[in-house]
C-alpha cells in the first residue's frame, strides 16, 4: 500500500514523507497545471516540433538498453518523435528519458511555463538542471533500479504502472551494475536469482495529475500503459 494524499502541506510532506523517506502519491497538486490539458500532440508539436531532441532508440535490440543508454542516444526532430510517442502501437523501442537535456532548450523552457510547481514543496531557485522530461508511447519500460536522490515523478499525461520495493529489500534484488538490478522484473529468473523469490513489491498505477514521491534507495520498475509524459523534480525545499 502507498499513501494517496490530498491537501498535504509542505510541512506535512517534509515531516511525514521527505524526512522519513516514505513514498507517497499526492493527487491534487497538479490541478492547476495548464500542462495537464495543453500538452496534446498538436500543442507540443507547435511549441517544439522543429527542435532536435535526444531520444533513446533501438532499445528492443538490447536487453541492457538502460545500462547501456549511451549506445542508444539518437537525435531526431521533436515532431518525428511525437508521432512515435502518440502512436497507438505500444513499444519500448524509443523513449525520451530524463537524461536528455530537453529542459535546457528553448522548447523545454516554454513547456515549463505550463507547469506550476508548488513552492511549498519545491525550491524554484534550484530548478535549473533539476527538472527532467519523460515522453514516450505506451509500452516503455524503465527497468528495476533505485535512485541516489529523492525524486518527485509527476504524471502529466497517460498512465504508468509502478512497482516499488522498500529499501530493506535491496539484498534480494541483485544489484551488480550501478543503480540497476540484474533481475528482469517482468520475466524474473528465479534459478539465477533465488533470493528474489522473497522480494515483495507494491504495485500501483500513477494516473494523470498525480505526483509520486520516490525517496532515494527505493527500488522501482515503471511501465507506461499509455502514451505518457512525466516531469520529474529533484529540487525539494528542505
Ligand atoms: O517514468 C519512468 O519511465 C521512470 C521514472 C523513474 O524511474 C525515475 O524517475 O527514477
Amino acid at each position: 500500500m502507498i499513501d494517496r494524499r490530498s491537501n498535504l502541506s509542505g510541512d506535512e510532506f517534509r515531516e511525514q514523507y521527505l524526512q522519513t523517506k516514505t513514498p507517497v502519491i499526492v493527487d491534487d497538486m497538479m490541478r492547476d497545471w495548464p500542462a495537464t490539458y495543453l500538452w496534446t500532440k498538436n500543442y507540443l508539436t507547435a511549441v517544439c516540433g522543429a527542435q532536435i531532441v535526444e531520444v533513446m532508440s533501438n532499445r528492443d535490440a538490447d536487453p541492457l538498453f538502460e545500462m547501456r543508454c549511451d549506445n542508444h542516444r539518437t537525435k531526431m526532430l521533436f515532431s518525428e518523435f511525437a508521432n512515435i510517442a502518440f502512436s497507438d502501437h505500444p513499444s519500448n523501442n524509443a523513449y525520451m528519458v530524463a537524461n536528455n537535456q530537453f529542459m535546457n532548450t528553448e522548447g523545454g523552457r516554454r513547456l515549463m511555463q505550463d507547469v506550476i510547481t508548488s513552492s511549498a514543496y519545491f525550491d524554484p531557485a534550484r530548478a535549473p538542471g533539476q527538472v527532467f522530461f519523460w515522453f514516450g508511447p505506451g509500452g516503455t519500460v524503465t527497468p528495476l533500479h533505485h535512485d541516489v536522490l529523492d525524486i518527485f515523478l509527476t504524471q502529466v499525461r497517460g498512465k504508468k504502472r509502478v512497482r516499488l520495493f522498500s529499501t530493506d529489500q535491496s539484498h534480494l534484488l541483485y544489484n551488480s551494475i550501478g543503480v540497476y538490478s540484474d533481475v528482469d522484473f517482468e520475466h524474473p529468473d528465479f534459478v539465477k536469482y533465488p533470493l528474489y523469490r522473497h522480494a515483495r513489491p507494491i504495485e500501483f498505477d500513477l494516473l494523470p495529475g498525480e505526483m509520486l514521491f520516490l525517496p532515494e534507495g527505493h527500488w522501482h520498475q515503471v511501465r507506461s500503459l499509455e502514451s505518457s509524459i512525466s516531469v520529474s523534480f529533484t529540487n525539494f525545499r528542505r
